[in-house]
């Protein structure tokens, strides 16, 4: 298991193509967990757990972190914690986490919006 350092969430660069586009358009391979109109889930390239998967949005449309989030974006906002939420029911029934990084000092690394879902194994609080 990897961890995102403060250097790295530093060096990240908002506003910027980032490497779910390239997941997103296929460019780079990503195992599917689940797809739809408004989302793309995907398991975690760093694992944190027996089950560690990403719900994105499939249109970034300025949406890089979750403090960016427009009004009109709610409903997608929604939808990706519902899709969390189903999918760590499906994944974890002991239970799981979901968890939004925001900005640096949130240890966010990719400026496109994305929830995890961590599950499998025991959690502890509070987070690192
Ligand atoms: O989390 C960003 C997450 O993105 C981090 O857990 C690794 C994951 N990641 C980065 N590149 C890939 C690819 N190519 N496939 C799958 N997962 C990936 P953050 O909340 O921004 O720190």
């Amino acid at each position: 298991m990897s961890e995102v350092s403060a250097a790295e969430a530093a060096l990240a660069t908002e506003g910027q193509p980032t490497i779910f586009d390239k997941l997103l358009s296929g460019d780079i391979p990503s195992t599917e967990v689940h797809s739809d109109d408004l989302c793309y889930a995907f398991r975690d390239i760093a694992p944190q757990g027996p089950t560690h998967v990403l719900v994105i949005p499939k249109d970034r449309d300025g949406l890089t972190r979750l403090s960016k989030a427009r009004e009109d974006q709610k409903a997608l906002l929604g939808h990706l914690v519902y899709t969390a939420g189903q999918i760590g029911a499906k994944e974890c029934p002991e239970g799981f986490r979901v968890v939004v990084n925001e900005g640096v000092q949130g240890a966010q690394s990719v400026y496109h919006l994305h929830v995890h879902v961590i599950g499998g194994r025991q959690m502890s609080w509070p987070p690192g």
